[in-house]
């Protein structure tokens, strides 16, 4: 049983509609799907704010790669270009972390790289599974509050948007 962590984020066009066709493409992998988040956008590149969100997934037939290769089919099929690093983007899904695997690969990093410091994937996660543990970072609720002590404007929780899904929470 493969079970990973990804996080999605957008920030042009309909961005709500983004995640949800993200959602609906991974198929029956989700298990948990947090709430959506509103986030300034990281990185210094100035950019429209993104929604963001993480969704829990389990698959049996899926490796690491394989989580990678749906990240990026779900990225092409949102119509995903690669102008700027960092630069605005209709989705953007990454792989944050698989299991409790720790890869220095610059092809597939895990845990993500950035993830121990964003709260725009720790504050989603942590309403899922706050004691989770980032692999070589600490539990998840711990790094999250710290984020947000960090920033407090990092995140804003938009309960009145929210991703459909049917399966169970
Ligand atoms: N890659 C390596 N490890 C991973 C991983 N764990 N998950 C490689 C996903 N990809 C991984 O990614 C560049 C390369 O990273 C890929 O070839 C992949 O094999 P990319 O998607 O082509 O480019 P990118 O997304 O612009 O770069 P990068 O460095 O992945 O950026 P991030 O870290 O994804 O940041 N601000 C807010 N508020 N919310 C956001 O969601 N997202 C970004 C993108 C910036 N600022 C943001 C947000
Ligand atoms: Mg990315």
């Amino acid at each position: 049983m493969s079970r990973a962590v990804l996080s999605l984020g957008s920030n042009l066009d309909d961005r709500l509609g983004h995640l949800q066709g993200a959602l609906d493409g991974m198929g029956a992998a989700p298990v948990a799907v947090s709430p959506v988040y509103e986030t300034p956008p990281w990185g210094g590149v100035p950019q429209p704010d993104y929604l963001n969100a993480v969704v829990l997934v389990e698959d049996p037939a899926r490796d690491a790669r394989g989580w990678l290769e749906l990240a990026h089919r779900l990225e092409d099929a949102a119509g995903r270009t690669r102008e700027v690093r960092w630069g605005p983007r209709t989705l953007d899904v990454d792989v944050v972390a698989v299991d409790g695997t720790v890869s220095a690969d610059p092809e597939l990093t895990l845990p993500h790289p950035r993830a121990h410091e964003r709260a725009f994937v720790l504050a989603p996660w942590a309403d899922l599974r706050p004691d989770a543990e980032l692999p070589g970072h600490g539990r998840v609720a711990d790094l999250a509050a710290r984020a947000r002590a960090a920033d407090p404007a990092a995140v804003r929780r938009r309960d009145d948007l929210a991703l459909r899904w049917a399966g169970r929470q």
